[in-house]
Parts: structure tokens; C-alpha cells; sequence
């Protein structure tokens, strides 16, 4: 195994025999086999969808192959093993739809283009060989390729490739969440499969990447911005809200993850039960949707963001449902009462699959709910959110006055991820650093290393405007632009906005490339930089846009203020 893709990577360079995370060696390997099958998939379903031949079952196992592979969400040998027996068959399908329409000829493979021909066939391509590591429908027949991150020598062609392949696991994730609600875009599915194939192509060297990367940003943009209006038109647009944190009385089952749709089910399936629901982690901003707040039985969210899992769930005493990432390698002490669906997995862990609708049935979850204690109680209070670009833009006037009067001097964005790591404590103290008149904007589980500090407001406005979920930052770019408009500005680095953003996962590695995408500069990226920049790519990234990783608390509140 090599795996090098989020931030807490073993040594800042790779995990090599287990991951960090807690992903064996084995699975690890198998998601590499995962990966380099969908590529195949991608050649043949670009081929399908440029002649009108592809199906929605086709996009959807993309996505959700992609998203599988996303850190802390799929641990479970016979899940990955499982994609890719499906996967082979996929891709067998779409090939014999593409023979029967002629549009490929397999006898003298003349579809292929030269360097697949090359690179994948070697060469003079027999009658009807294919990529020779899809011989057989087996895992094992994977095992006479080198599909790891390695396998490719030259280390800026590598880090390239990898920046690249991270950012299509995160739109995959975010398409995955539109895809649920019933929104779709072909253009994000065509740039994911041209992307991946991409990763293949040895004639792309830094220069045909680097455009490539950004062009994933700019498909993010757009991925988000679909999410959005998913959610939005579904869900309400989501509004203020002081969302408890402490518990009631009552049995309670705890949903983790990011997908609303689950949310949804659980609360309708509990009404008149005596369970109640909490969210755990990124759920937390659900609580500020219109559809969800009329539940009676609703009651906040619980504890704080997802590596603190093993604390806090245990103290929760009751069921917890793990829609999407992050799942942490569960204790046994409550093994037995965590469940995973979709895309997550972890062996010995129950698994809820949905019908062909999309419904699933969470009685014998809540059954169980009913035989256990109540939560016990971590906190009380409240903590504010539901400040998504309609909501936020809906005081954009008290904004832009607090900004020309100098009561507000600076916004800093401080969305991205929180991860485990002591050395996070920067971001606590960096944000009771900031001075009184600056505003924190956020998104993603990064504010739960500030968003239970007392930081007040600014005439009104509180001083941490929260957008949401990861999934939302889509409302940080509107915000943005709307407030560069306001300020009769064309370049939203004119704004008074600054960016010290904290990644962890691949997720957060989209979302960076959107905002790089968006022309935006200046970025602080912490904790730790990506493994997965080369030194060279770094230079890039610093050339064009002035990346720079986060030092000090001090040092880094002169140069971001
Ligand atoms: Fe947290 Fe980061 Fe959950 Fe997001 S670990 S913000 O990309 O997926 O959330
Ligand atoms: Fe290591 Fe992160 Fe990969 Fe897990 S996801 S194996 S911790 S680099």
C-alpha cells in the first residue's frame, strides 16, 4: 500500500503498511484496483455518453466508487471487493452496448486512441483485448498491475495526477449528494471521466495538468453550486438558528455525515415513537433548514466533530447512523449500535441499503433505540448557524455599512476540515486571536475548533458566520461575490477577505481548487501542506496564486490581516 492523500498521512509522506485513518494495507490496495477500474470505465462510458449510449446506473457507480475511496469512508474489504465485481460488469455492459452500436470495433480496437493503444495493450492490440487488467472479473487478476500512486515515476507528473484524482473523489462526494436529491449534470459526469482518463495519458506532462486541475476547480464550482440548489429547493433555505446542545430525556438515535436526505427518513420514521434524533458532526447544520425544524422530536446537535467519535458515541447510549464520511473504526463497546449506509462501510458494521426509490427502512434501528438509555449529556446551550448565502445576504446592507463605517475591518475565511491532531489547537487560538472587528466565515467541521468560544458580534452581525456543511461552501463563493458587487469591485481579492483555510480530506481538496479556480489568491493552507504537492508543483501554486502554508498564530495574523 501507498496512500498519501489526506493531511494526517503517517510522517507527512505516506501510509505504507496501515493507515493512519485505520484503512488496512489490503483494502487500501483493492481502492487503488477500484480507481484504475473506473478509469476504464471512464474510457468506455466517455464513448457511451458522447454517442447518447450511457445510463444513469453507469454515472451513479462513478460517483459512488469515487466517493467510496474518500478517507474515512469505506473500510470494508468485501465492500470494495464488491464495487469492483460490479464495476467489471459495468464496464462489460457498456462495452457491448458500444459494439452493438458500432461505435467501437472491437476486432481491430481502431477506437482506442494511440497512447491507450501504447500504454494500456502495448504493442499491436489483439482481436478483442481490452486493458489487459480486466481479463478477468476478479480482484485477483488486478493483482498483475501496479495500480498504486507509485507506479507513476516522474514525482510532479505523480503529484499532479493525485491533486487531480483527489479532486474528483471530492466532486464525486458532491455530485453523489445532488445525485440523491435527484440533480444531475452531464458536463460534471463528462469532465470526471475525461479527468480520469487523463491520469492515464503519459503525453500530459505539468503543463497539460496544471489547466486540467484548475478545470476541476472550475467543474467543483459547478458541482457545488447543483449541490445547492439540491438542498435548497428540497430543503428551504437555511435560516439562523440557535441549535441546542444538550439532551433530553428521551431514547435518541444520532445521525453523522452529510446527507439530508437520511436525516429526512429518520424523522419521518420516528414521529410518535419517543426517540429522538440528534446530529452528530457535519449533520450539525441541519438543524437550520425550514423542512426539518417543524419535527417535534428534533432536538439539536450532539458532541462535536467527527474524530471525537469514540468519546462521544459511546457516551450516547443509543443508535448512530453514519450516512456518509467520516466514520472513525468503531470500539466494540458500541459496535453493536452503529450502523453505516451508501457508500460507507466498516466489516462487522450493520448496513442499511435503500430501495430502488431511495427509501430505507430504519425500524429495527429504532426499535433498538427504544431499549436504550438516554444520551448522556455533554454540554448544554446553544451555538449559532443557518447563515447560508440567502440568509447571510439577507443583511448584506448591514454588512457592506459595518465594512465603509470600519466597525468590520476584515472577514477571514476559516472553513475546510478539522482533523485529530494536537497542532489544531492553532485554530482555536488563532480565531480568539482576531481582533474584534473581524468576521469569521466558515463551512465545513473546521468550526468546531472555534464555535463554541463566546467571540460576540459586530453590531448585530455575529462575529462566526456559519454557512454550513462542507457541502455548502458553495455559499462562501456567493457571499463573496455578491459582497465584491456591493463594493462595486470586479476582482474579489479586492475584498476585505482574507482565506486561512484547514483541509483534511479530499473533500476540502475540491473546495480549494474551486476557490483557486474562482481566480482567488493569497490562500493559507494548514495544518500541514499536502504530501501529494511535489516541491515543483508547489512552486506552481505559489507562483500563480501565492499559497502559503500557516505558521504562527502571530506571524500568520500580520500577514492575513
Ligand atoms: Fe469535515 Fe472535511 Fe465531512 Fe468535509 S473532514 S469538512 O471535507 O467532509 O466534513
Ligand atoms: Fe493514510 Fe490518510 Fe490514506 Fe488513511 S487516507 S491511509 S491516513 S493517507
Amino acid at each position: 500500500m501507498f496512500c498519501y492523500q489526506c493531511e494526517e498521512t503517517l510522517n507527512a509522506t505516506g501510509c505504507t503498511k496501515n493507515g493512519v485513518c485505520g484503512k488496512n494495507g489490503e483494502v487500501a490496495d483493492l481502492q487503488d484496483d477500484l480507481i484504475y477500474l473506473l478509469k476504464s470505465i471512464a474510457f468506455y462510458n466517455s464513448k457511451a455518453r458522447s454517442n447518447k449510449l450511457n445510463d444513469a446506473k453507469t454515472d451513479q457507480f462513478i460517483l459512488d466508487g469515487l466517493f467510496a475511496t474518500v478517507t474515512n469512508t469505506n473500510f470494508s474489504k468485501a465492500d470494495i471487493e464488491r464495487l469492483i465485481g460490479e464495476g467489471f460488469e459495468i464496464k462489460d455492459g457498456v462495452k457491448k452496448k458500444l459494439i452493438s452500436a458500432k461505435v467501437i470495433d472491437e476486432k481491430s480496437g481502431s477506437s482506442f486512441p494511440a497512447w491507450i493503444k501504447e500504454k494500456l495493450l502495448g504493442a499491436g492490440p489483439k482481436a478483442d483485448e481490452e486493458l489487459p487488467f480486466m481479463a478477468k472479473v476478479t480482484p485477483e487478476s488486478l493483482a498483475s498491475v501496479n495500480t498504486g500512486i507509485l507506479a507513476t515515476e516522474n514525482e510532479d507528473v505523480r503529484s499532479l495526477r493525485e491533486l487531480l484524482t483527489y479532486g474528483l473523489k471530492g466532486m464525486a462526494a458532491y455530485a453523489h449528494h445532488a445525485n440523491v436529491l435527484g440533480y444531475k449534470d452531464e458536463n460534471v459526469m463528462a469532465f470526471i471521466e475525461k479527468a480520469l482518463l487523463a491520469t492515464m495519458d503519459d503525453s500530459m506532462g505539468i503543463n497539460e495538468l496544471v489547466p486540467l486541475v484548475l478545470e476541476c476547480g472550475s467543474k467543483g464550482v459547478a458541482t457545488l453550486a447543483l449541490l445547492d440548489k439540491a438542498n435548497t429547493t428540497t430543503y428551504g433555505n437555511p435560516e439562523p438558528t440557535a441549535v441546542n446542545i444538550g439532551v433530553r430525556g428521551n431514547p435518541g438515535i444520532l445521525i453523522s455525515g452529510h446527507d439530508l436526505r437520511d436525516l429526512e427518513q429518520f424523522l419521518e420514521q420516528t414521529q410518535g415513537t419517543g426517540v429522538d434524533i440528534y446530529t452528530h458532526g457535519e449533520m450539525l447544520p441541519a438543524n437550520s433548514y425550514p423542512a426539518f425544524k417543524g419535527y417535534e422530536n428534533f432536538v439539536g446537535n450532539y458532541g462535536g466533530s467527527w474524530w471525537k467519535q469514540k468519546e462521544e458515541f459511546e457516551k450516547f447510549n443509543g443508535p448512530i447512523f453514519m450516512t456518509t464520511n467520516c466514520i472513525v473504526p468503531p470500539k466494540e463497546s458500541y459496535i453493536n449500535r452503529i450502523y453505516t449506509t451508501g457508500v460507507v462501510g466498516f466489516d462487522g458494521v450493520a448496513h442499511i441499503r435503500a430501495d430502488k426509490d431511495g427509501n430505507k427502512d430504519f425500524s429495527a434501528i429504532i426499535e433498538q433505540a427504544k431499549k436504550c438509555d438516554s444520551p448522556e449529556q455533554l454540554e448544554e446551550g446553544t451555538i449559532m448557524g443557518g447563515f447560508a448565502h440567502v440568509s447571510a445576504l439577507s443583511v448584506a446592507d448591514k454588512i457592506v455599512e459595518a465594512v465603509k463605517g470600519g466597525q468590520i475591518k476584515k472577514f477571514v475565511v476559516m472553513a475546510g476540515c478539522d482533523g485529530r491532531h494536537k497542532e489544531r489547537i492553532y485554530y482555536t487560538d488563532f480565531a480568539e486571536a482576531l481582533p474584534k472587528d473581524t468576521v469569521i466565515l466558515t463551512a465545513g467541521c473546521a468550526k468546531y475548533r472555534y464555535n463554541k468560544l463566546d467571540l460576540g458580534d459586530i453590531g448585530g452581525i455575529p462575529r462566526v458566520i456559519d454557512a454550513g456543511q462542507c457541502n455548502d461552501s458553495y455559499s462562501l463563493v456567493v457571499i463573496a461575490q455578491k459582497l465584491a458587487e456591493a463594493f462595486g469591485l470586479d476582482d474579489i481579492n479586492d475584498l476585505p477577505i482574507s482565506y486561512n483555510i484547514a483541509w483534511y480530506e479530499q473533500k476540502a481538496v475540491l473546495v480549494l481548487l474551486a476557490l483557486l479556480s474562482l481566480g482567488v489568491r493569497n490562500i493559507t493552507l494548514g495544518p500541514k501542506l499536502p504530501a501529494f504537492v511535489s516541491p515543483n508543483v508547489l512552486n506552481v501554486l505559489v507562483e500563480q496564486f501565492n499559497i502559503r502554508p500557516n505558521a504562527t498564530v502571530e506571524e500568520d495574523l500580520k500577514v492575513l490581516l
